[in-house]
């Protein structure tokens, strides 16, 4: 048995970890904020499939869902994942509130929605003020999102 206290914080998110989500044994998490982006997320799996990398998938909304968000995030690390890839539409705060909740590396991608052009999700992504970091790959672009992900992991 080991005789190292746990930190206050690492015992809550391990409490947090028996109530919610469990260890999931993968590298990456790959949330959305909607079922109708899943056909734009996948080829992030694709890929980190192809290079031998577990991930999971999540639907959770920054919005609908904020409460599975945080849990989500803040047990991120002590469940072993390594990134978080997040993709949303239209006002995409999923990236912003993950990087919110996390310090793991968040990848964010923005999603092509009904107007604007994506433009919406893209800014809503990219535009985190300082010290809250979201590495923004293209409109639409989960391929590059999951090849980061795994440059970063094998970095
Ligand atoms: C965002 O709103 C989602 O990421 C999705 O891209 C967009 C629309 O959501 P749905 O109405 O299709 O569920 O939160």
């Amino acid at each position: 048995m080991s005789d190292i206290t746990p930190s206050p914080q690492v015992e809550v998110e391990l409490e947090q970890i028996e109530e919610g989500f469990g260890a999931s044994g993968t590298l990456v998490g790959i949330i959305m904020g909607s079922k109708n982006d899943m056909e734009k997320m996948l080829p992030a799996q694709v890929y980190l499939t192809e290079q031998g990398i577990d991930s999971e998938v999540h639907v959770m909304s920054a919005h609908r869902d904020p409460e599975k968000v945080r849990e989500f995030c803040t047990t991120a690390r002590a469940r072993g994942l390594k990134v978080i890839i997040a993709g949303a539409g239209m006002s995409a705060a999923l990236p912003g509130v993950a990087a919110a909740h996390t310090d793991l590396p968040v990848i964010g991608v923005p999603i092509l929605g009904k107007s604007l052009g994506g433009l919406d999700a893209l800014l809503s992504a990219v535009q985190m003020p300082p010290g809250i970091p979201v590495a923004c790959v293209a409109i639409d672009g989960a391929k590059n999102a999951g090849v980061l992900a795994a440059r970063i992991i094998n970095a």
